[in-house]
């Protein structure tokens, strides 16, 4: 039998791998499961690709390539090679290796399996021990309407390198789908101690999972500590177009507006020390949010372990300070 899951981590693709990284080395084997976005997945050249799952499936598997942080590490480009002479569309790079996982993923989906399953089943074969939980069986799909029309997510990022300016999201898809069983079950479960929301970007990773018809209430229904760790330092993002995007939204790049953006949903946010000013606490607390603060870049192994234990340990404050005023109450 599988040990009971304590965490959950709602991630994105990159940033978010490498907090769930982290976490998995941090609480017991097999206890973290990840809630994985896959508004990013599309079909391209006939196969079911699905970024998000397979960026947290290679971290957690030990085959990511460090560098990019998706794709895997030792990895041919045969296939690439081939396609470009044959003049097919080759914005989108396919390993050889990276290939395979499509056509296998396309051909299970085809004979009828969930996507759960199917990436349970690769889960144990990359001899990964925490669950990687697409956030619906259903297909989602991000959808950004920017000055150069609307476009999916992988031609935004990829082949337009996130440079259309965005006006609005939509995740087409999501008012039909719900959330797989094993995401609920888990969610009711009492073994369940923590919730975290990885660095992930907030509009283009973490919303398309709680666009999920029903995902919101159960989060908060489990009645565990919600916490986010934000995804910018200093204003800025890491990685990746999110300070960008909340420009184009006109929205500040601060703590205090992800926590804003977050609300009613997180009981605490994990920022960086260079976000730690006497205002953004006042504005925090004023929220009721509990703030934790450490170095959020993780660029070593020992970074992403420290990030995830401070993000747990902001949990168990709040753990015990709900249980006491309960027990005051
Ligand atoms: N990102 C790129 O910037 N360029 C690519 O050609 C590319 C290919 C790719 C193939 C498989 C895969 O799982 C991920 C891939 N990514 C690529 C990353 C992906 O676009 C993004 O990291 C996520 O969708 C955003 O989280």
């Amino acid at each position: 039998m599988k040990p009971a899951v304590t965490v959950l981590a709602l991630s994105g693709g990159v940033g978010g791998a490498k907090l769930a990284l982290g976490l998995s080395r941090r609480v017991s084997s097999g206890e973290l499961a990840v809630l994985v976005n896959t508004g990013d997945d599309f079909t391209h050249l006939g196969l079911r690709v699905c970024p998000d799952l397979d960026t947290v499936l290679y971290t957690l598997g030990g085959v990511v390539h460090p560098a990019q942080g998706w794709g895997r590490a030792d990895e041919s480009f045969g296939f690439m090679d081939e396609l470009r002479r044959q003049g097919g569309p080759d914005w989108f790079l396919l390993g050889d290796r990276d290939l395979v996982l499509h056509v296998e993923r396309t051909r299970r989906l085809a004979e009828g399996e969930r996507l759960t399953q199917i990436m349970s089943d690769l889960a144990s074969r990359f001899g990964v021990a925490s669950r990687v939980l697409p956030m619906s069986d259903a297909p989602i799909s991000t959808l950004l309407e920017t000055d150069a029309g609307a476009l999916e997510f992988q031609h935004y990022f990829v082949r337009l390198r996130a440079v259309p300016i965005v006006q609005r999201l939509h995740y087409a898809g999501a008012s039909q789908a719900r959330p797989p069983d094993e995401v609920l079950d888990l969610l009711r479960s009492r073994s369940l101690e923590a919730v975290i929301l990885c660095p992930s970007n907030p509009y283009l990773s973490i919303d398309p999972i709680l666009a999920v018809p029903g995902l919101r209430v159960a989060l908060r229904a489990a009645r565990v500590p919600i916490i986010a760790v934000s995804p910018l330092i200093g204003g800025r993002a890491v990685k990746g177009p999110t300070s960008k995007i909340m420009q184009e939204l006109g929205i500040e790049a601060t703590s205090v507006s992800i926590a804003r953006h977050y609300s009613g949903l997180i009981d605490g946010l994990l920022i960086d020390e260079t976000d730690d000013t006497r205002e953004t606490r006042e504005a925090l607390e004023a929220m009721g949010i509990r703030v934790g603060v450490t170095p959020t870049l993780m660029k070593t192994l020992d970074d992403r372990e420290r990030v995830a234990q401070r993000a747990l340990d902001l949990a168990s404050e709040l753990a015990t300070v709900s249980t006491h005023t309960r027990s005051a109450g």
